[in-house]
């Protein structure tokens, strides 16, 4: 589907009808019928998916109603099927549409609601983000605990009021840590961008609470919610935030620090999806 057709771009459509649209294009092309995981695959995480179990078919994601090519290289505009060794379906999303592009939250949300109507009960996020805690250094997987959205905008319409306690499951957490005791957590800001932090407003999303700053997740995780899904959120820190490091942030820096992130992730991520 081309940009200029989208139809989540007409205002009158009900863009969870076009989610079940894109979830019975999912099924047809896949030839499974129903997912009970989507993982959506952020910077960094891109091979991460790998040794969560058998990928049965791959489709491009252009295929798929609402879905739009990748804005950037280092995005996979791909879906793929996984078949865990439990016999668990897991849906993986290599195609996330950033608030940034400019298309609005519908586009942004599209793959979670779409997601959610394949059947999937369970939503796992991850991103590459910036760090601010002082402990955390580059190439560092961490839990996601809460988030503030900084981005003045939001994926629910007209008077929509949804509950957000607990959003970041800590059911799920729990699970994570299980598998490796060693994962430290924090509250995520979504920031607009692209542009990256300046240093003041990372010492302000630190006296507001925060300890990663991204530009992604937390509209996406509000739809999960809203669709009912019980949610599990990873940043990869990448890099630490602006003026925590002293160096400019580099999106090269970024992409070198996901990929030598590679293995440690990958096993991190097919152990915890496989104990859920
Ligand atoms: I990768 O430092 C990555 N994404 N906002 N700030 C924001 N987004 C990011 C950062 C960062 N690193």
């Amino acid at each position: 589907m081309s940009d200029t057709t989208n139809p989540l771009d007409d205002p009158t459509a009900d863009p969870f009808e076009i989610a079940a649209t894109a979830a019975a294009d999912i099924a047809r092309l896949t030839g499974v019928a129903q997912h009970d995981i989507a993982l959506t695959l952020g910077s960094g995480w891109g091979k991460a998916a790998d040794l969560v179990g058998e990928t049965t078919v791959t489709i491009p994601a252009t295929e798929v109603t609402g879905f739009s090519a990748p804005a950037l290289a280092g995005h996979v505009g791909s879906l793929r099927s996984i078949l865990t060794p439990k016999g668990k379906r897991v849906l993986v999303i290599g195609a996330r549409t950033h608030y940034y592009e400019g298309h609005g939250v519908r586009r942004v949300v599209h793959s979670v609601r779409t997601a959610a109507a394949t059947g999937a009960t369970t939503m796992v996020l991850t991103n590459g983000a910036g760090g601010i805690k002082s402990t955390w250094t580059a190439g560092r997987p961490v839990l996601i605990s809460d988030h503030i959205n900084l981005t003045g905008d939001s994926p629910l319409e007209g008077a929509t009021f949804i509950d957000l306690t607990d959003l970041y499951s800590t059911r799920l957490r729990d699970v994570a840590r299980r598998v490796d005791p060693s994962l430290d957590e924090g509250v995520y800001c979504q920031f607009r961008g692209p542009q990256y932090e300046t240093p003041a407003e990372v010492r302000m999303a630190k006296a507001i609470g925060g300890h990663i700053v991204g530009m992604s997740t937390a509209l996406e995780a509000i739809a999960a919610r809203q669709a009912g899904m019980e949610i599990l959120g990873f940043s990869l820190i990448t890099n630490m935030a602006a003026g925590i490091q002293t160096t400019p942030l580099s999106h090269h820096e970024v992409i070198e620090a996901g990929r030598e992130a590679e293995p440690v992730i990958s096993d991190l991520l097919a152990r915890v999806i496989g104990e859920l």
